[in-house]
């Protein structure tokens, strides 16, 4: 069931109200940069209604779902936990609520790194994602008025900006979101 009701009562019990609230802001952003860049809106609607459905999951059944996934990297277990809901909510979603076609599985599975071919959905859902209303941190605006001009030009922003704000915390930075970056970077040279 595809429509709003249907994946409201399916997403709802796994988040807290602010992440369920953050999860309509991040669709109707999506939907909102459809309409500028395109994109079927069943498919926008399913992606930013499901992106964090595996937000809230215990590190170990994340774990657990990578280590018995096959087409699940096992490198994320060597990054961040913070990296592994958005893949491993890909694998939940389809055993707990159907088949996901694969546009929506890999903008699912890629909203928090990007990855080194991003799709239009991945795009349009990684940058919902950083620039929904409720976001506030150094660059957003920047990003937000390129997401309006320049759909590959907002997504490298983003990922320059994650990049600068992860060296300077001292955190490791996962492959794909060097991938997503250097793809990106490329098309502007
Ligand atoms: O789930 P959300 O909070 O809505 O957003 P998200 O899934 O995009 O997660 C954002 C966090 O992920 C943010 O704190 C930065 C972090 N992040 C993104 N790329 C990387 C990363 N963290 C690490 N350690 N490595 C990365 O490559
Ligand atoms: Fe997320
Ligand atoms: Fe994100
Ligand atoms: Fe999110």
């Amino acid at each position: 069931d595809t429509s709003r009701e249907g994946l409201q009562s399916f997403v709802r019990p796994h988040l807290t109200e602010e992440r369920f609230e953050h999860t309509v802001r991040v669709t109707q952003t999506a939907h909102e940069l459809a309409e500028i860049y395109g994109g079927d809106s069943e498919k926008i609607e399913v992606a930013g209604m499901l992106h964090d459905y595996a937000k809230y999951r215990p590190e170990q059944e994340m774990a657990r779902w990578i280590e018995e996934s096959v087409d699940l990297s096992k490198d994320l277990l060597s990054y961040s936990p913070v990296l592994w809901h958005g893949p491993v909510g890909v694998k939940m979603i389809e055993k707990e609520w159907g088949a996901l076609s694969k546009d929506v599985k890999t903008a699912i599975a890629s909203h928090t790194t990007g990855n080194a071919h991003m799709s239009l959905y991945d795009k349009i859902i990684f940058l919902a994602d950083y620039i929904e209303p409720g976001r506030s941190f150094p660059g957003v605006e920047e990003t937000r008025e390129l997401a309006d001009r320049n759909l590959d030009e907002a997504c490298l922003f983003a990922l320059d900006n994650t990049i600068r704000f992860l060296m300077k915390k001292k955190q490791t930075i996962y492959p794909d979101t060097f991938h997503a970056y250097n793809a990106l970077q490329r098309l502007q040279e």
